[in-house]
């Protein structure tokens, strides 16, 4: 790709599009607080208004539990604006998501939850841990999605669990389990449809689900190369995190080709 148009599309957005930002002149932008939560690659303020935090998104990238450490130039605003366009794809899709506005290229705002520490990971490709673990054969279609869920514990390093343990550890109920299984198959319908739309096999992902004050359930987190497989349909070419995990080169390049080919790239407003 390009040097120039790299630049340009890794470029922050508030320096692209001056005057260009959520923030009409009638209602002022949210002030940060307090950090609420840094993880490896997002931080969590809470803002000067009670019914929305924002959520910085980092270059900052780990691998392997974190014993790989390393920066993707550019990751941040690709990840932020990514995920944006996603989840405002999704929320048309009939999906509730904790997104509220991109802010500018790093930051965006969202609705206050409490992070339910199950990571959902839905497979339509055998790859990474399934073929570790099972010894599918990289590449491989299923039939039908494979959900898996993760106890999110850094210090237990996010062991596989199955439903009666989340049970178990009151993690979730019962009905709110379904809701979590229904609503990672509704989200990679939707996602499937959106990257076969930019000639991108949508592998396999990650989701992240919060509660809110009032007990629903929403999407939360990001969604973006950091926490998808996106393998290109022609070439199979991997355009996600997977080029950092195992050095493969040409990492900024897959995030800017993502940013790219989502249309994320224009993205601004709600
Ligand atoms: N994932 C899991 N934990 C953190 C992330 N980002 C995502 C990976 C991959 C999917 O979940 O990015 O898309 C399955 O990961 P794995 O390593 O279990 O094969
Ligand atoms: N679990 C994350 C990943 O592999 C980050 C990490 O392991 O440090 O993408």
């Amino acid at each position: 790709m390009h040097c120039d148009f790299l630049r340009s599309i890794l470029q922050p957005l508030t320096e692209r599009t001056e005057g260009d930002q959520m923030g009409s002149s009638i209602e002022s932008l949210p002030q940060k607080r307090a950090l609420l939560h840094e993880g490896k690659a997002k931080k969590v303020y809470t803002t000067d208004r009670d019914d929305l935090f924002i959520q910085e998104f980092k270059d900052s990238a780990t691998a392997f539990d974190g014993t790989k450490k390393g920066t993707i130039a550019g990751k941040g605003s690709v990840n932020c604006r990514v995920s944006a366009k996603l989840f405002k794809y999704l929320q048309k899709w009939g999906v509730k998501t904790h997104f509220v506005d991109l802010l500018n290229a790093n930051e965006m705002t969202i609705l206050p939850v409490k992070i339910i520490p199950v990571e959902v990971v839905v497979r339509n490709i055998a790859a990474g841990s399934l073929v570790k673990r099972l010894g599918f054969e990289e590449g491989r279609r299923f039939p039908l999605p494979i959900i898996e869920f993760y106890f999110k514990n850094d210090s237990l390093h996010d062991p596989l669990m199955n439903d009666d343990h989340i049970r178990a550890m009151e993690l979730a109920t019962a009905a709110e389990l379904a809701f979590l299984r229904r609503e990672a198959l509704n989200v990679n319908d939707a996602l499937t449809e959106f990257f076969g739309n930019a000639g991108i096999d949508l592998v396999d992902f990650k989701l992240e689900f919060g509660r809110r004050p009032d007990g629903s359930i929403i999407l939360a987190d990001e969604i973006s190369p950091d926490t998808c497989r996106l393998w290109d349909r022609k070439t199979g070419k991997k355009l996600d995190k997977d080029r950092f995990r195992f050095d493969l080169g040409d990492v900024e390049q897959a995030y800017a080709e993502i940013l790219e080919r989502t249309g994320a790239a224009d993205e601004s407003k709600r």
